[in-house]
């Protein structure tokens, strides 16, 4: 397959290591494709759904214990402690490769070993990275070969370079105690033990397009950020693009894919895709930030997405998908997650493959559920209506606006505006969000998150922040303005009071107007809020003043919020940028002056 030296020579070691029955590299033909999807159907490892109603789509389950990301058991293992930061788990290289070759050892024994070779990226593109991925199983190999590009074409743009990523994935017993998703940014390795869940497993995705790649941005001057990437177009038919840095499961897909309320979709405006989880950006010949998206398809959340909410990505999960952990409708082959639909089906299987009544739905019982919290789709990208022409070439878009947000059912304001760059890198270093099912843990309890990046930093999360200030004085007054939004405030009864979806479509023209200087503001203690009159409330239920109200700074919420940045700041310790300490210190001072 190629004369790579330093590839022969890892998967060598690999072969010897993990002792697999027969080895197997996947070309990236359909043909190769379809034979794993029939044995995956024969060992029932996925099942086969409706052909009519979904083509070429399956459905696979995980294991109970096996459903979310594990952050408690994801380390850095960067050869100085200080490297990995406060963030980030750590362990001495040398003793967790000891630790990961001792688990793995011997177990694709009666297995098969399948090589994928993989570019995040469009292939060649000048953004682009290379990576080999081995595992043992066909699910893997089938997300990847959905999520990336992979195959034969991948070997020949890599030639005999050593620029490329190692990924080692064992299922092994899907032990959760033997669990580990480590990662080595000094030798380019990611090793992946005891997990067979889309985060943990599919390893060009948060394991080398953010954690490796993040560590390989800031040695090359560029950034790798957990960003979607859309495009606005204005009726005059300009496309201006947008990254946005949400958490996990706090909005990303639905932003990337939206859909413009009716008025402005007759006025000309729509919306294309670009990516909808992760961002590399490059700055361009001529002093602006571009960015690629080094994926190929979405790992989106199931539940919640409906024609309603997410047109296209659920018409994205049409053909060709892989559903992992939904319900199954039994009387006609096909899936089920909930709020896809007021009718649930009324002979299924749930998530874990047991008998499912929907009748005893109970919002506050999770065994109830159909569909597991964060159960997920694999789609190509190309089967998204609204995919940008931009998504499979090399040159990457040229980025006008930063968007940072979260889940804060009281503190920021639906939209405001950093002001400046380093004001913009303060507040996505204080970003904070009400965690999620996307990773396993509490959900809904208040965590500081910046940039969206806390569980995806592959080094010091203070030499990142200091990246991102180095970034802006290369761009200088080319740099994309930052913003910070808020989809999530939420009443005394607990509901969402914007409607959030299609209609967040309003804030982002508040903001392209910004970039452009047709926009009005008040200046505030935390940046440039939007006068109420300059979001257009055009055929919504929302009256001006519930739209003030959540536009509103309050004084004593934000002084407490500046306390609680100033706690979450001291686990950085000296190492942390003097500018974002002056830049604590300034909102503490317009603050007291409000
Ligand atoms: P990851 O794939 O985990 O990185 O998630 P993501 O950031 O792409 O989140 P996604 O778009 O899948 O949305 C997650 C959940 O948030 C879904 O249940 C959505 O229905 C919900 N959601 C998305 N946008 C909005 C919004 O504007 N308002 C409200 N209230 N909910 C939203
Ligand atoms: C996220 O959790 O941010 C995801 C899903 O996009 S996973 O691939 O599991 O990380
Ligand atoms: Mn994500």
């Amino acid at each position: 397959m190629t004369d790579n030296k330093t590839v022969i020579k890892w998967l060598d070691e690999m072969k010897e290591l993990l002792t697999p029955d027969k080895t197997i590299w996947i070309d990236g033909s359909e043909e190769q494709l379809e034979s794993l999807r029939a044995e995956a159907v024969k060992t029932g490892e996925m099942i086969k759904l409706n052909e009519e109603k979904l083509p070429g789509c399956y459905l696979h389950r995980t294991l109970p214990n096996d459903v979310a990301r594990v952050e408690d058991r994801t380390f850095i293992c960067s050869r100085s402690k200080e490297n990995a930061g406060p963030t980030n788990n750590w362990c001495d290289p040398k003793e967790m490769y000891k630790k990961l070759y001792n688990i793995a050892r011997g177990t694709y024994k009666g297995r098969t070993m399948y090589i994928i070779p993989y570019s995040m990226g469009p292939i060649g593109s000048p953004i682009a990275k290379i990576g080999i991925e081995v595992t043992d199983s066909i699910y893997v190999v089938l997300n990847m070969a959905i999520m990336t590009r992979v195959g034969n074409k991948v070997l020949e743009v890599l030639g005999d370079s050593n620029d490329w990523v190692r990924g080692l994935h064992a299922k092994c017993d899907v032990d959760p105690e033997n669990r580990y998703i480590c990662h080595f940014p000094e030798d380019n390795t990611i090793i992946s033990v005891n997990s067979a869940y889309g985060g943990n497993v599919l390893l060009g995705k948060k394991c080398f397009a953010l954690r490796i790649a993040s560590y390989q941005g800031w040695k090359e001057g560029w950034m790798a950020e957990h960003m979607l990437i859309l495009g606005l177009q204005n009726p005059k038919g300009e496309i201006r693009y947008i990254a946005a840095a949400f958490p996990s499961a706090c909005g990303k897909t639905n932003l990337a894919m939206l859909i413009p309320p009716k008025y402005l979709r007759d006025k000309g405006y729509k919306i294309w895709t670009v990516g909808d989880d992760i961002s590399w950006m490059k700055i361009g010949p001529d002093g602006r930030l571009y960015a690629i998206n080094p994926e190929n398809g979405f790992f989106g959340v199931a539940p919640g997405t409906n024609e309603h909410s997410n047109f296209n990505a659920l018409e994205s999960t049409k053909k060709n998908t892989i559903f992992t952990n939904v319900a199954l409708n039994l009387d006609d082959n096909t899936v089920w997650w909930e709020r896809l639909n007021d009718t649930p089906p009324a002979n299924a299987l749930d998530w874990k493959g047991n008998k499912w009544d929907a009748s005893k739905f109970d919002k506050a019982d999770k065994s109830t559920y159909g569909a597991h919290p964060n159960s997920r789709f694999t789609a190509p990208a190309k089967n998204c209506p609204c995919i940008s022409d931009e998504f499979d070439k090399g040159e990457g878009v040229p980025i006008s606006a930063i968007i940072f947000g979260g889940r804060r059912a009281k503190c920021a304001p639906l939209v405001y505006q950093s002001k400046s760059w380093e004001n913009g890198v303060f507040i996505g270093s204080a970003m904070a969000s009400e965690t999620t099912a996307a990773a396993a843990g509490a959900v809904g309890v208040v965590r500081r998150d910046p940039m969206a990046m806390l569980p995806f930093c592959g080094y010091n999360m203070s030499d990142y922040f200091a990246h991102w200030l180095e970034m802006g004085k290369k761009l200088g007054d080319k740099a994309p303005k930052i913003f910070n939004v808020n989809w999530f405030r939420t009443n005394d009864e607990g509901d969402f009071i914007w409607p959030g979806y299609g209609d967040n479509m309003r804030v982002l023209n508040w903001i392209i107007d910004r970039c452009e200087g047709k926009a009005d503001a008040v200046e505030t203690a935390i940046g440039y809020v939007p006068k109420p009159e300059d979001i257009d409330l055009t055929d919504l239920d929302v009256d001006f003043d519930t739209l003030k109200s959540i536009l509103k700074v309050d004084k004593d919420v934000w002084t407490k919020e500046a306390e609680e940045i100033e706690e979450h700041y001291k686990k950085f310790g000296d190492k942390l940028p003097t500018q974002l300490r002056s830049q604590l210190q300034n909102l503490k001072n317009n603050l007291a002056s409000m």
